[in-house]
């Protein structure tokens, strides 16, 4: 080996040991609600040196980067064999999403990748990309994983933007080896279904968010609830719309559940992002539900607004200005770890608890839907301010 590739290595090596070990540190922006951190946890960098360069000099003399990386992003999250658990949808520049391993012991930094991505089996018909994972740690014992698989629209053939959403399904018991299962069946179009924990009348429950095309949701009100018989053979006959989208709201455009809810004696708590357009383009921005112990369908708490947007750098990245969630883990202490992706580029992490959350959805104003009940609404805090001793 010259001593200039030597070198290379070297400094290559150290620089992404330097940026996996970073501390990360609280960001000083209050809110009361969560507190965000500095540095993203996962980055398109973090991606192993060894899935990106070939360190045989012989093949590579310039040492090269052979497969670039272009993001690391929508990651589903868990806590597994004590570790903070992400399953990363890793995009390479070839514009291919797939699913990757990266483990915290702390939650916050030091995230790092298994040495393989995840090896996804493949549904009758191949799909074109499969992304966005939602993990389910579900009652049946099995890890579930449900994911957008994206395959070419082939009744439009002249048209290459032409694509079909289904939900994949695989599950697992050590997130190596995934077992998949036939593809969701489904009246239209879905993504970001998720499983929800626990059986419901016997039944495996799901959410869904129908969407008349690829991109368009269209007269799919929001985010539905549909039971199902078996995740082996899952169909969804009848789907009723559990959190409706409205005129003039966050989610005015789209809204889809996050990550799997998370129970608390209160209720159920739901992270879901939320679109309304903008001269701009898409707006995503995440917001927070609650539904009934007894009943899920039933929502017992809605926060008007968004629970947190993209700030300052996080803006900016392949798709600007928007926030997205698809993973989050509750901690036996009451923790909970947010991790949201920014502009479909990179993952962060924002830290808070079950008390905190459950007051922010019991607490904040719902939306009044028009300027006079939001102008009211901030009167009556005043008000209330006035009268504090
Ligand atoms: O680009 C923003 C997001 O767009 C899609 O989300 P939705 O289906 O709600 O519109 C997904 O492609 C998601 O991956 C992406 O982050």
């Amino acid at each position: 080996m010259t001593e200039t590739f030597k070198n290379r290595e070297a400094k290559l090596r150290a620089e992404h040991e330097l940026l996996l070990s970073r501390e990360n540190r609280p960001s000083p922006v209050y809110n009361g609600i969560y507190t965000r951190y500095v540095n993203p946890v996962v980055t398109a960098a973090h991606v192993p040196l060894e899935w990106r360069f070939d360190f045989d000099e012989k093949d590579n003399p310039f040492l090269m980067e052979r497969i670039m990386m272009n993001a690391a992003f929508n990651a589903g999250a868990m806590m597994f064999e004590g570790k903070y658990t992400l399953v990363v949808r890793v995009e390479g520049a070839d514009r291919k999403s797939f699913f990757a391993v990266a483990q915290s012991p702390n939650g916050i930094d030091n995230f790092r990748f298994w040495d393989e991505p995840i090896t996804m089996p493949e549904d009758v018909v191949p799909a074109t990309n499969v992304y966005d994972m939602r993990l389910t740690q579900h009652e049946d014992g099995w890890i579930y994983g449900i994911f957008c698989a994206e395959r070419h629209d082939d009744s439009q053939p002249g048209n290459l933007s032409a694509a079909t959403a289904t939900a994949g399904i695989a599950r697992t018991k050590d997130l190596k080896t995934w077992y998949r299962l036939p593809d969701l069946k489904t009246p239209s179009q879905q993504r970001n279904v998720v499983l929800h924990p626990e059986f419901v009348n016997g039944k495996y429950a799901l959410y869904t968010r129908p969407q008349d095309g690829f991109i368009e949701t269209g007269k799919g009100g929001g985010i539905g609830w549909a039971l199902v018989d078996s995740m082996e053979n899952a169909e969804v006959k009848e789907e009723t719309i559990i959190n409706a989208r409205h005129y003039h709201t966050i989610t005015e455009v789209k809204n889809g559940e996050g990550p799997a809810p998370i129970k608390t004696s209160k209720g159920w708590l739901h992270l879901a992002h939320g679109v309304r357009g903008t001269a701009d383009g898409l707006r995503y921005v995440l917001y927070m539900y609650m539904t009934s112990l007894d009943d899920p369908t039933k929502v017992i708490a809605e926060p008007g607004g968004y629970f947190l947007v993209p700030q300052g750098y996080e803006y900016l990245g392949d798709v600007m200005n928007v926030a997205f969630s698809n993973g989050w883990i509750a901690t036996d202490d009451g923790k909970v770890f947010i991790y949201y992706a920014t502009a479909d580029t990179r993952m962060h992490v924002a830290t808070s608890t079950i008390d905190q959350l459950v007051d922010y959805c019991m607490n904040t104003p719902k939306d009044g839907y028009a300027t006079a009940a939001s102008v009211e609404t901030i009167k009556a805090l005043i008000n209330k301010n006035k009268k504090r001793k």
